[in-house]
């Protein structure tokens, strides 16, 4: 391939403005996973979702609270404020059995 335009393909993958970044996370009976993830502030938020069994994914601060059930829920949201936030699943009892984690926004 000599005439591999490796800068292009770079800007390409690295997003530019026309690519959203999806995270991945996992979420069950009674977690997260990753427990810490880092989003930038006023850029769309896309997270995918493996999901087992009847959730939330909930950031009180952000006004994010979007159940989970079946087995690809998609979560989306701008967080427009900086800091570190806790997200986790609003089912009763599910939090304090560990379903939570970090959000970042850098
Ligand atoms: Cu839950």
């Amino acid at each position: 391939m000599e005439n591999f335009d490796e800068q292009r393909i770079l800007t390409f993958i690295g997003g530019g403005t026309s690519l959203i970044k999806g995270i991945n996370i996992t979420s069950g009976n009674l977690f997260f996973s990753p427990k810490t993830i880092t989003v930038a502030k006023d850029q769309p938020v896309v997270i995918n979702l493996q999901n087992t069994g009847t959730h939330t994914f909930t950031i009180k601060e952000l006004g994010v609270n979007v159940p989970l059930s079946g087995n690809s829920p998609v979560v989306e949201f701008t967080p427009t404020e900086s800091g570190t936030f806790e997200y986790y699943c609003a089912v009763p009892g599910h939090r304090e059995g560990g379903m939570f984690g970090s959000l970042k926004v850098e």
